[in-house]
């Protein structure tokens, strides 16, 4: 459907552009560099932004103000969707097909469902970034615009884990250097992405450390973070973002997982479910154990959320880890 995709970038005129639910560097940088690639071709391009941006994604959004909501009678030629796999990870308070246009989906998600009208996905792309650049070239777009490389940098060495993941091909890094050689700077990036960590944060780590329990024989690691441990610590949920790699980092752990107590407000009831996060060190395929719980991702990613204690989702999840380790 890439060709369909193409096809509107060409003849539409105005574009919302919007990241998935909860923006991860990958999401926010591929939407970043679409922005500055349809602008680059002469068309208007706004940035859909209804939630906080993590502290350590601000760098991206210097000079990008997104926009929340809108006035009567803003209708748009088409809205731009990135790095999502799923119609639940919509970000909130869209608005209605009116206003969007039809849904354009970037991504490279290998679990999915049948989120967007077009979809733009390649599943054998490390980032959505990476997708962003493939595009811009079917578009025509043969320079990178201006403010287009960070973003897209950032994307690809996040999902990446800065160029560690078995998903990392040559293609990946040739475009790394790409963008390197369009104005990226690789620290700065890695030191906003992976580095800068509030005391608070190291406190959590230390916490969610202490709860770390093996299971099967030490082929998976189990850990947990609790909405009082955020509290003791003077932390927040965007910081425990990438934490569950400290469990897939024990040795022998084929399996790394993370039980994350999970507040939810929106439908009024206020009450806690739980998010799981599963890691992969090679062997196992992690999505579809998140499958078999109602989740998805990626063979060596994947998460789900359930709306149970994380007492409950502990043992389903040990269950379903039972039935994997036979
Ligand atoms: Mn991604």
């Amino acid at each position: 459907m890439i060709e369909r995709a193409v096809q509107i970038a060409k003849e539409g005129k105005r574009f919302l552009v919007a990241c998935h639910r909860r923006p991860d560097a990958d999401s926010l940088g591929s939407a970043l560099g679409l922005i500055a690639m349809l602008r680059a071709t002469g068309k208007e391009a706004t940035l859909f932004m209804s939630e906080s941006i993590p502290e350590s994604l601000q760098f991206l959004v210097e000079n990008e103000k997104g926009v929340g909501s809108f006035d009567e009678g803003v209708r748009f030629d088409a809205t731009w969707i990135m790095d999502i796999a799923a119609k639940k990870l919509l970000p909130p308070n869209l608005p209605g097909p009116k206003v969007t246009g039809p849904l354009i989906v970037v991504d490279h998600h290998h679990a999915h469902d049948d989120v967007g009208d077009i979809v733009v996905r390649d599943t054998g792309a490390a980032a959505t970034g990476e997708v962003v650049m493939n595009l811009m070239e079917a578009v025509g777009v043969t320079e990178l615009p201006k403010g287009a490389a960070t973003p897209l940098y950032a994307a690809i060495v996040s999902d990446t884990g800065g160029f560690r993941y078995a998903s990392t091909r040559p293609d990946t890094l040739r475009l790394g250097a790409r963008l390197i050689e369009n104005g990226a700077d690789p620290w700065r990036v890695a030191y906003q992405l992976f580095e800068r960590w509030e005391p608070a944060r190291l406190k959590l780590l230390a916490e969610i450390i202490s709860t770390l329990q093996m299971a099967f024989d030490g082929r998976a690691a189990i850990m947990r973070v609790t909405r009082k441990m955020l509290a003791d610590c003077g932390a927040n949920d965007d910081m425990v973002e990438g934490m569950v790699n400290y469990a897939r980092r024990v040795e022998g752990a084929e399996i790394g997982a993370l039980l994350w107590e999970w507040p939810v407000l929106e439908d009024g009831s206020n009450h806690l479910e739980t998010k799981i996060s599963l890691r992969s060190s090679g062997k196992a395929d992690v999505s579809s154990i998140a499958q078999a719980l109602n989740g998805g991702g990626h063979r060596a990613a994947a998460a789900t959320q359930l709306d149970i204690t994380i007492d409950e989702a502990d043992e389903r999840l040990r269950a379903e880890l039972a039935k994997y380790f036979g």
